[in-house]
């Protein structure tokens, strides 16, 4: 397909996934408002009407919970075509049903970007409205996912990572009890190739932290003294560290100055505490697994992010060119979203290894930021070169650049409106 006809065919998915102001994933498999899709959706429509880019996170507040937390997924109308809905969660914490947890915190990033690229002249003022949720939405993460003061951030479900079945989750996961969880039956394996999605064994966690979570009425303190799963998240911790720093430049822009003070402690806390994820044998950043007091032993996508977050010290910078150049050589497509040198990388199995174009996004920003031109147009290019032959499709095999999982998918069409293209 020629260029134009590809930014014409991305406009018409987001316009087509459009609900009346929030975005779906893609139809079928995925028919609420996600919190991180929505995200990367509105860096998508700021392309074509910024007006409308707004809305989407601004519909994505319009569910945050008393305590501050923003759900992973909004239920606004019940479709039986996903599961587990609504009555699997039995949330009761914000206006809107939606899921107990949340998703990786990149809505301060994008709304720092979409003041940043206005066309309007009402950026400041969305954004103003916007920043005491964002501040409740961070408090929340720094109370509940990091409630021992670690300087990084966990996650209490793999859901919650937004990498679903990531061979990081995996020993953490075989520790969780299978219980409560009754007979199910899933929707996604019969929208796609099941041998593509997470294992049953997998899926009867998954449930069963569900149930651990709503045993205590999704009481954030409870979730987070409690749950049988809470990892620290590479991927949580630098988009948050991220997150954190666009959040302080629009604090300082809107001349809050309280609010900046409290954000640049968060940051310092975190750049000291990220040091704990790093691995000295494999030479990255890793997932630690609070419970049990262990770190894994694999590079995934988010071991990268560690530059997106600001963290580009010569040894980080170094050992991360070293692992790019080295998986370069073993995948036609970067980046995969996990090790191909690792035992657990399975090239179609969703978070195992295929490429995701928003994770490539936010790798080649760090990249560039880092002075590393040269890699961060190498991400752009092949994310380009997976969109013109796979398709809007929600994830690529990294080595032969199929597209995989749900087709006409949100958040591929906006990065490439955004930025692939
Ligand atoms: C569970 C919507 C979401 C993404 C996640 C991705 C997948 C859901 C699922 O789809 O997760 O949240 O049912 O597999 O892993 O990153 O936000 O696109």
């Amino acid at each position: 397909m020629a260029h134009a006809d590809l930014d014409q065919a991305a406009k018409a998915i987001l316009t087509e996934n459009d609900q009346g102001g929030y975005t779906i994933p893609t139809k079928g498999l995925y028919p609420y408002q996600w919190n991180w899709d929505s995200v990367f959706v509105a860096l998508g429509f700021a392309e074509f009407d910024q007006d409308r880019a707004w809305q989407e996170i601004e519909m994505l507040f319009q569910g945050q919970w008393r305590d501050g937390m923003v759900p992973h997924i909004l239920f606004r109308k019940d479709d039986p075509s996903y599961f587990p809905g609504p009555g699997v969660w039995g949330t009761d914490g914000g206006p809107i049903p939606s899921s107990g947890h949340s998703q990786p915190p990149v809505a301060a990033s994008v709304v720092h970007s979409l003041v940043e690229a206005d066309r309007t002249g009402k950026a400041l003022e969305r954004a103003k409205a916007l920043l005491p949720k964002l501040m409740a939405w961070h408090r929340w993460y720094l109370a509940y996912r990091d409630p021992k003061n670690l300087g990084v951030i966990a996650v209490i479900h793999p859901w919650e990572s937004g990498r679903d079945n990531l061979p990081d989750w995996d020993e953490a996961l075989r520790a969780v009890e299978v219980k409560d969880i009754g007979p199910y039956e899933r929707k996604d394996t019969s929208h796609v190739d099941p041998a593509m999605r997470p294992h049953k064994e997998d899926y009867d966690r998954y449930l069963s932290i569900v149930a651990a979570c709503r045993k205590v009425g999704w009481d954030p303190e409870k979730v987070a003294e409690t749950c049988p799963f809470f990892v620290a998240d590479p991927g949580v911790t630098f988009i948050f560290l991220r997150a954190n720093r666009d959040l302080l430049a629009l604090a300082e822009k809107l001349g809050m100055s309280a609010e900046a003070d409290e954000i640049r402690g968060w940051i310092a806390a975190m750049e000291k505490g990220s040091r704990t994820l790093w691995n000295d044998e494999v030479k990255a950043h890793v997932a630690f697994d609070e419970r049990r007091g262990k770190q894994t032993d694999g590079i995934s996508s988010a071991s990268f992010l560690a530059l997106y977050a600001g963290l580009h010290d010569p040894q980080t910078l170094g050992a991360l060119q070293g692992h790019f150049d080295r998986i370069a050589e073993r995948v036609e497509y970067l980046m995969p979203s996990y090790d191909p040198d690792h035992r657990s990388y399975e090239p179609l199995r969703y978070w195992r290894g295929p490429v995701w174009a928003m994770i490539n996004y936010m790798i080649a920003k760090g990249f560039a930021e880092a002075g590393d031109a040269v890699r961060a147009e190498r991400l752009r290019a092949d994310t380009a070169r997976l969109i013109e032959t796979g398709g809007f499709a929600e994830y690529f095999s990294p080595e032969t650049g199929a597209g995989a999982g749900g087709g006409s998918f949100s958040w591929t069409s906006a990065i490439w409106l955004t930025w692939a293209s």
